[in-house]
């Protein structure tokens, strides 16, 4: 039997509506905005007692990777398409290291507008690149990094009838604010100390923006310490000048010359943190022992967690602080890293008591 129309509030009960609706009051939107949505939002706030045991610290882990495409992406994605469609445009655009791509293959797909991608050539993971693909997307790959990629969309957006979606886009920021009031709302309150991954430098801007607006309506009565962290092999904002050869392994993060630089270096200090690099065996370290408790991030989100380990052995931490680690996408984007190095399943017949052995039961 079926109470859901006999009763509205079971049928609501529990059911997240997306970002746009849940958040409507605190984004530029109207009457007439056409919603795009994929429902993305309200991910979970995970408690890690690893982390937690080894830092003395309460660490949350935000696990952004379970947005419809896999990443936060999705968070600037559903207005920024919502508001391109309002405009009434017809096709969209964006430069991605692979995550933008996917969010705006799937959300120009739901809309019913045309999309074109521009990755960087062979240094996009292949779950990314297979997103943006079967929603129908056109890729375009450059013979260059992400930034040239940037150059080229922010060109053509110029002088053709094309939306941009890339986080210079204000409404994709807008979106993006989202993260840090699910946060606060999860928590109760701000967190003490917020950590993320930091490319282009759009989502530590959001996240920035997105607590001083609480805080400035009173919502929280404290502000957290944001401290962001670059891969080091691509860590512009670090050094303090461009980097014309970015290279990590952690591909959704090799960018040179970010968008949001004076924002992100603006969050940092306003905020009493830091921009700092870590290196890819510290990601790859940090990757590894995120999926060994049970969140399979992709290698990018886990310099949050490589940042605070090593916060932590540089005595930075204090002790009892809530922290927050914000993972910015899924694992199964680039599923290489996790079986590289781990060899062949061991093939069985099929025998309970050959697999007893197999596993030391017997
Ligand atoms: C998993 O998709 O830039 O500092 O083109 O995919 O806001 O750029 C992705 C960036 C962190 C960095 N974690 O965020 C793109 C792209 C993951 C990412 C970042 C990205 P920003």
């Amino acid at each position: 039997m079926s109470t859901s129309s006999a009763d509205p509030a079971v049928a609501t009960r529990g059911v997240w509506r997306g970002l746009l609706v849940e958040y409507a009051d605190r984004m530029p939107i109207g009457a007439d905005t056409p919603i795009v949505t994929l429902r993305e939002g309200g991910t979970p706030l995970i408690h890690s007692e690893f982390l937690s045991e080894l830092t003395g610290c309460d660490v949350h882990l935000k696990f952004d990777g379970v947005n419809p495409t896999g990443s936060f992406k999705d968070r600037g994605m559903t207005l920024a398409i919502s508001k391109a469609k309002e405009a009434g445009a017809e096709a969209v655009i964006c430069a991605s290291t692979g995550n933008t791509s996917a969010a705006a293959a799937a959300y120009a797909a739901k809309a019913g507008l045309t999309a074109a991608v521009v990755v960087p050539k062979g240094r996009i993971a292949l779950g990314k690149l297979a997103q943006a693909v079967i929603h129908g997307a056109t890729v375009l790959q450059v013979d260059g990094n992400f930034d040239d990629a940037l150059e080229v969309c922010r060109d053509l957006a110029d002088r053709y009838p094309v939306e941009l979606v890339n986080s210079v886009n204000p409404y994709r920021i807008d979106g993006q604010r989202t993260a840090a009031w699910e946060i606060c709302d999860q928590l109760g309150r701000a967190p003490d100390l917020h950590l993320l991954p930091v490319g282009n430098a759009g989502n530590i801007t959001a996240h920035w923006r997105g607590y001083r607006e609480y805080h400035a309506d009173g919502v929280i009565d404290a502000l957290p310490v944001v401290h962001g962290f670059q891969a080091a092999g691509a860590s512009p904002i670090v050094r303090g000048e461009r980097v014309t050869s970015p290279s990590t392994i952690a591909t959704a993060i090799r960018i040179g010359n970010p968008a949001s630089w004076p924002h992100a270096v603006a969050a940092a200090e306003e905020s009493g943190g830091s921009i700092t690099a870590v290196s890819d065996r510290q990601i790859l370290a940090a990757f590894r022992l995120s999926a060994r408790h049970g969140v399979f991030a992709e290698l990018a989100s886990t310099a949050p967690i490589a940042g605070l380990l090593a916060l932590h052995e540089q005595g930075r931490l204090p002790s009892g602080a809530t922290v927050v680690c914000v993972l910015t996408g899924h694992g199964l984007k680039d599923p290489d890293w996790a079986v590289a190095g781990a060899g062949e399943p061991t093939t069985i017949p099929v025998d309970a008591d050959r697999a007893a052995r197999v596993l030391g039961l017997a």
